[in-house]
C-alpha cells in the first residue's frame, strides 16, 4: 500500500533498524521502544491486522510466531519475551500493517501494552 509506513520500510523508501529479513517478514526495531529489546515483526505483503488476515496468511503468521525466540535472543532476550499484537480500534493498533511486537530485555516485563 502506496502510504503505509510500514510497507515504506520493506521497500527501504524509510530507515529502519532491520534484525532479520527473508522473503516473508522482517524485523526491525520499534522506534519507541517500551524495553531495552523491542522489535516489531511484520508480513512484507500488506495485511491491515489480524482482523482482516485471512487462510492465504497462515504461513505467515506461523512464520512470525517461529521467529520469535531467535530474534528475542539475538537482541539480548534470551529468558523470555512477550509478543504482542494490537488488533483494530480497541486493541489500539496504530498502525494498519499487521505487527508483533518482540518485547522483552534482562529483566521481567512488567504490564504496559
Ligand atoms: P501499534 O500500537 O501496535 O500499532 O504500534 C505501532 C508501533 O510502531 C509503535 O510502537 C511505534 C512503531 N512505529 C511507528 N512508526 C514507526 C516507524 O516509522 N519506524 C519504526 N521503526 N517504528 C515505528
Amino acid at each position: 500500500m502506496s502510504d503505509c509506513i510500514f510497507c515504506k520500510i520493506v521497500e527501504g523508501k524509510i530507515p529502519a533498524t532491520k534484525v532479520f529479513e527473508d522473503e516473508d517478514i522482517l524485523a526491525f526495531n520499534d522506534i519507541n521502544p517500551v524495553r531495552p529489546v523491542h522489535v516489531l515483526v511484520i508480513p512484507k505483503k500488506h495485511i491491515t491486522s489480524l482482523a482482516t488476515a485471512g487462510a492465504d496468511d497462515t504461513v505467515v503468521l506461523g512464520k512470525i510466531l517461529a521467529k520469535a525466540n531467535e530474534i528475542a535472543v539475538a537482541q539480548g532476550s534470551p529468558d523470555g519475551f512477550r509478543v504482542i499484537i494490537n488488533t483494530g480500534r480497541v486493541g489500539q493498533q496504530e498502525v494498519e500493517h499487521l505487527h508483533a511486537h518482540i518485547v522483552g530485555g534482562p529483566d521481567p516485563v512488567g504490564p504496559m501494552l
